[in-house]
């Protein structure tokens, strides 16, 4: 990795070329039934996380323009953390981007209909914010949310949702 930010945010490294070489070839509609991959998330319903041990698997998707869940607790230090990212859009011109603030490795660019996936060891307690890295629509500056890093040993459950500007406190 030699050059991690700024994001690129547009693809403007486009090649021209006759449309005829790919005009029948091309595929428009990516089902995402068609999405057979280990860690794919095929709904917002569908969307969780889940511990195991110091792991964190979190089972996200994407589409214009949120992330689900896009609020999370419960993630420790000395945790790693997996991001399994599944596009929801199905239209072929709709790539979402994923990345999570402070990553030491890169951000993904998820084709639509398709999962990917982030590791992410938390190096410091505290709010970290995710965010879509890839222009998706206007509101592609809203695409974001939030993981909150808790001490090692802390028992702060795991807890997720989405659209909520502050989760309610465990009592
Ligand atoms: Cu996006």
């Amino acid at each position: 990795m030699i050059l991690d930010f700024p994001t690129i945010g547009e693809p403007h490294y486009a090649q021209a070329m006759p449309a005829e070489l790919i005009k029948d070839k091309q595929v428009k509609i990516y089902k995402i039934d068609d999405n057979n991959h280990p860690y794919v998330t095929k709904g917002e319903k569908e969307a969780r996380v889940i511990r195991e041990g110091n792991k964190v698997h979190v089972y996200m998707t994407s589409i214009r323009s949120h992330f689900a869940p896009d609020n999370i607790e419960g993630v420790k230090m000395g945790d790693e953390v997996y991001f399994h990212v599944t596009n929801l859009e199905q239209d072929w011109d709709v790539p979402h981007g994923f990345a999570i603030k402070g990553a030491a490795n890169s951000e993904l660019l998820i084709m639509p209909g398709e999962t990917s996936t982030l590791k992410w060891v938390p190096n410091r307690v505290g709010i970290v914010p995710i965010y879509c890295t890839d222009f998706c629509s206007a509101l592609h500056q809203e695409m974001q949310g939030y993981v909150r890093v808790s001490p090692a040993g802390s028992t702060v459950p795991i807890k997720f949702s989405l659209g909520e500007s502050a989760p309610v406190a465990a009592e």
